[in-house]
C-alpha cells in the first residue's frame, strides 16, 4: 500500500457526529481520487456510523403530468423542444393519482414520489396537487414532490398541506450547468430550496452523472450540496438515461467505476443523508446494485417505470435484497442533519445508540 493511500482515507474521514458544510473543492477532489478500496471502505465504515447497512429505503414515483415542458434541460424527454415520440398528458386527476399511490403501498413503498414536467406550477394547478398531497398522507406514506422552481409562497403552501419532502436537482457543477441548461439559471434551483427549507419541509436534491461532465464536476456538484446550510435529507444520484432524441442521445458510457465513487464521496460529505440510486438503473447489474449499496447508497426508486424510462422490476430488486440480506427500511424518522449527538447503528451490537 502506497503512503498516500494509507494516509489519505484517515485524513478525510469525518468523525462521527461531524456533519461538516465547509468542505474545500480539493478535499472532494482528493476523495475521488482516492484508491477505489479506500474510497469505498472509508464510506462503508462512515455509512455503519449513520445507518443500519442493511437497510434500504424504497420510493415509488409517479408522473402527474407528463411532457410538453417549455424547459430546455438536454437530458429530458419531457421537454417541448425535443422531439423524443413521447406523447403529452395533462394534469392527472386526484383520485387516479391516489389509486397508484395505493397501489405502491401494497408493493411495500413507504414514499410516494409525484413529478410534474412543469418549470414552475401555476397557481391554478396548486389546488390539485395539495388534495394530492393531502390524500397520500392519509394513506400512511411519506409524500414527495417535484413540480418545478417554487415560490416562498407555493413552498409555504405545500407545507402546510403536508408534504413531507420536495425534490428539486442542482444537476451537475454550476461551472458545468450552462452546457446542459439555459432557460434557468443555478441560483434560481438555489433560491428554490431556500424556499423549501425556509418553508419547513425535508430537501431531496442531487443530480446527473454521465452527462459529458468531468471528474471535478461532479466533484463541484456533491461540494454545493454538502455545503448548504443543511444537507438534503435525501440526495439522489442519477445515471443519464439516453433518450433518443435529447442533445445527450448518444453521450459515451460513463466509467460504471466513476458512479461508484460519485454515491462513496456523497455518503462521506453527507453522512446522515439517504443516498438515492435514483435513474439509470436498467443499465446496472445485480453486481452494480451491490457495489452502490456498499458505497452507501440506502434508497431507490422502486417500480418498473421512473417518470417516462423505464426501472427494473419491484420483484428483481425484491430478489436482489433478500441475495443480499437486505431489508426495506420502514419508515426513517429522521434525526436533524445538524443533531449534535447523532444516533449511529451500532453494526457488532446489531442496535441503535446515542454518543
Ligand atoms: N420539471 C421538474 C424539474 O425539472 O425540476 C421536475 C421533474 S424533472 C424530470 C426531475 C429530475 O429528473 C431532473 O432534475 C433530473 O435530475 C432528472 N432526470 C430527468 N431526465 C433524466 C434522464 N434522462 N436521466 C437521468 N435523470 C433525469
Ligand atoms: C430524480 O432525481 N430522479 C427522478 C426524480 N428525481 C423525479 C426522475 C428520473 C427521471 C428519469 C427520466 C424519466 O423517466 O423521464
Ligand atoms: Fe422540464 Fe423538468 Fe424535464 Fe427540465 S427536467 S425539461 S424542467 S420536466
Amino acid at each position: 500500500m502506497t503512503a498516500v493511500a494509507t494516509a489519505a482515507p484517515t485524513a478525510h474521514a469525518p468523525k462521527r457526529g461531524d456533519i461538516r458544510h465547509n468542505w474545500t473543492r480539493q478535499e472532494a477532489e482528493a476523495l475521488f481520487a482516492l484508491p477505489f478500496n479506500d474510497l469505498l471502505f472509508l464510506a462503508q465504515g462512515i455509512h455503519r456510523q449513520y445507518f443500519d447497512p442493511n437497510q434500504v429505503q424504497v420510493s415509488t414515483l409517479l408522473s402527474i403530468k407528463t411532457g410538453a415542458c417549455p424547459e430546455d434541460c438536454a437530458y429530458c424527454p419531457q421537454s417541448t423542444r425535443y422531439d423524443t415520440g413521447l406523447e403529452a398528458e395533462k394534469l392527472m386527476e386526484v383520485e387516479k393519482v391516489l389509486e397508484q399511490a395505493r397501489a405502491a403501498r401494497a408493493s411495500g413503498a413507504t414514499r410516494f414520489c409525484m413529478g410534474a414536467a412543469w418549470r414552475s406550477p401555476k397557481q391554478r394547478d396548486m389546488p390539485h396537487v395539495v388534495a394530492m398531497v393531502k390524500g397520500v398522507r392519509e394513506l400512511g406514506l411519506e409524500s414527495c414532490m417535484t413540480l418545478g422552481m417554487l415560490t416562498q409562497a407555493q413552498a409555504q403552501e405545500l407545507a402546510e398541506a403536508g408534504l413531507d419532502y420536495y425534490n428539486h436537482n442542482l444537476d451537475t457543477s454550476p461551472e458545468f450547468y450552462g452546457d446542459i441548461i439555459t432557460t434557468r439559471t443555478y441560483q434560481d434551483r438555489l433560491d428554490t430550496l431556500e424556499h423549501v427549507r425556509g418553508a419547513g419541509m425535508k430537501v431531496c436534491s442531487g443530480g446527473i452523472v454521465g452527462m459529458g461532465e468531468q471528474q471535478g464536476d461532479r466533484a463541484g456538484l456533491l461540494l454545493q450540496l454538502a455545503n448548504l446550510p443543511q444537507h438534503p435529507e435525501s440526495v439522489p444520484v442519477n445515471m443519464l438515461v439516453r433518450v433518443k432524441g435529447t442533445p445527450l442521445e448518444d453521450e459515451a458510457d460513463l466509467d460504471p467505476f466513476e458512479f461508484i465513487r460519485t454515491i462513496a464521496v456523497a455518503r462521506i460529505m453527507m453522512p446522515a443523508s439517504h443516498v438515492r440510486l435514483s435513474a439509470g438503473r436498467e443499465e446496472m447489474n445485480e453486481q452494480m446494485h451491490a457495489l452502490a449499496y456498499f458505497a452507501g447508497a440506502n434508497s431507490i426508486f422502486y417500480g418498473e417505470k421512473l417518470l417516462t424510462t423505464p426501472n427494473p422490476r419491484a420483484n428483481s430488486d425484491m430478489a436482489l435484497f433478500a441475495r443480499l440480506g437486505i431489508e426495506p427500511e420502514q419508515r426513517h424518522v429522521e434525526k436533524a442533519p445538524q443533531d449534535p449527538n447523532p444516533q449511529f447503528y451500532d453494526a457488532a451490537a446489531g442496535t441503535r445508540g446515542n454518543h
